[in-house]
């Protein structure tokens, strides 16, 4: 595979900031990727940018790569990057060239790179939204940043169906105050009247449908952490350490909850062992970065059942790898995940199904997150 050039520019995200994409031109075709953008962000994330935008655009403009045989060749890549490159550059570029590589073997990316498993993901998609992600009204809002339908279906595309059914009952149960960051309904409710509303339809969806669907939230423990306490707005309370998880586990019971990511601050591995030993599955985001150091502290301490993966917390989609099989290895389940601010891109969908991944969490509505499900419908599709 010859590479004739690498065009980089800089591309609007769902939330009209600024991100990058990065296309090469190969004799097999022109191959392009863009990268999503956090804004509840992990401290321990790999900064998407090392200095700015503008000069990993010029870098990567004068970048000459030679010959990428196989995904290991990405650690060449790496090399001549070190440095340069923040984790959405990095993500961009190597997405690319293993487009590029997938194609030159008559393969698409998620057939070039799969291993030997069979399974698919399934979908997890968030309903009512809070915390940094929303406005809220008049600035009222959830604390709680993600509440989350997570679909039993036999299929991924019924999967994705009953969470758009269930997604329109909350909708209406809420009565439109419109959409946010992840096209998740707006509310000025606080968390306890969403999580009634969210257990009111999942009855409403079995009656109907006689399907399940399990209820999950995102706390996002960190992004409302200040001094030692947790401070939530909407109810107008601080929590200590030990509160918040008396309240995380009262919650986990009052609305038989399946699915807990972030529920303390990022440093508190402790704090997420202790709720681990219940039946709810706590999941790490920003706890674990996608970073296979701290994923391994995770399972010394037997701290999450879950992991979410977001290439562009580290960059390297060989470290992304790394993670996801040390996870697979010691049981944990992993979750490809979008970021609050996407782009049409759909490079995770392949990603999910390539690497085995348990779940994929995309959102619902929206052209954004819609492209990453219909992305796996295709490829379910494909399978059968
Ligand atoms: C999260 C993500 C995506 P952000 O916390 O899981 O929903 O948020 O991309 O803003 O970090
Ligand atoms: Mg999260």
């Amino acid at each position: 595979m010859k590479i004739y050039n690498i065009q980089v520019r800089a591309i609007e995200n769902s939330r009209r900031e600024k991100t990058i994409q990065v296309i090469i031109k190969t004799n097999y075709g022109m191959f392009s990727t863009s990268a999503p953008s956090g804004k509840s962000k992990g401290k321990y994330e790999v900064p998407a940018y090392t200095k700015n935008l503008g000069l990993e655009i010029e870098f990567l403009n004068n970048l000459k790569l030679s010959e990428i045989l196989c995904f290991r060749d990405l650690l060449k890549v790496e090399k001549i990057c070190k440095g340069k490159l923040g984790a959405n550059s990095l993500f961009a570029l190597e997405s690319s060239l293993l487009k590029a590589l997938a194609s030159k073997n008559k393969k698409e990316l998620w057939q070039y790179l799969r291993g030997k498993h069979k399974k698919l993901p399934r979908p997890i998609g968030n309903a009512v939204g809070g915390g940094l992600h929303s406005r809220g009204v008049n600035g009222i809002k959830p604390d709680i940043q993600e509440f989350l339908f997570i679909s039993n279906a036999k299929t991924f595309e019924q999967c994705v169906k009953i969470n758009k059914k269930a997604y329109k009952f909350v909708g209406k149960y809420l009565g439109g105050n419109g959409r946010n960051d992840e096209g998740a309904w707006e509310t000025k409710l606080n968390n306890k009247n969403v999580l009634e509303i969210m257990n009111k339809v999942k009855e409403k969806i079995w009656d109907k449908y006689k399907e399940k669907v399990m209820v999950g939230i995102d706390v996002a423990g960190s992004s409302f952490y200040k001094n030692r306490k947790y401070v939530y707005k909407n109810s107008i309370q601080k929590l200590n350490r030990v509160g918040q998880i008396e309240h995380i586990k009262a919650l986990i019971n009052q609305y038989n909850l399946y699915y807990i990511e972030d529920p303390l601050n990022e440093d508190d591995f402790s704090g997420f062992k202790e709720l681990s030993k219940g039946k709810c599955f706590i999941v790490g985001d920003d706890l674990t970065v996608t970073n296979l150091q701290r994923l391994k502290r995770a399972v010394k301490m037997k701290a999450i059942k879950l992991i979410i993966i977001k290439p562009n917390q580290i960059g390297s989609l060989i470290k992304t790898k790394e993670v996801i099989d040390f996870a697979h290895k010691h049981k944990i389940k992993t979750i490809m995940s979008h970021r609050s601010g996407e782009t049409e891109d759909n490079t995770i969908a392949d990603l999910s199904v390539a690497w085995g991944c348990d779940f994929i969490k995309t959102g619902i509505y929206g052209k954004e997150r819609e492209a990453k499900l219909n992305r796996v419908i295709e490829i379910e599709k494909s399978l059968k």
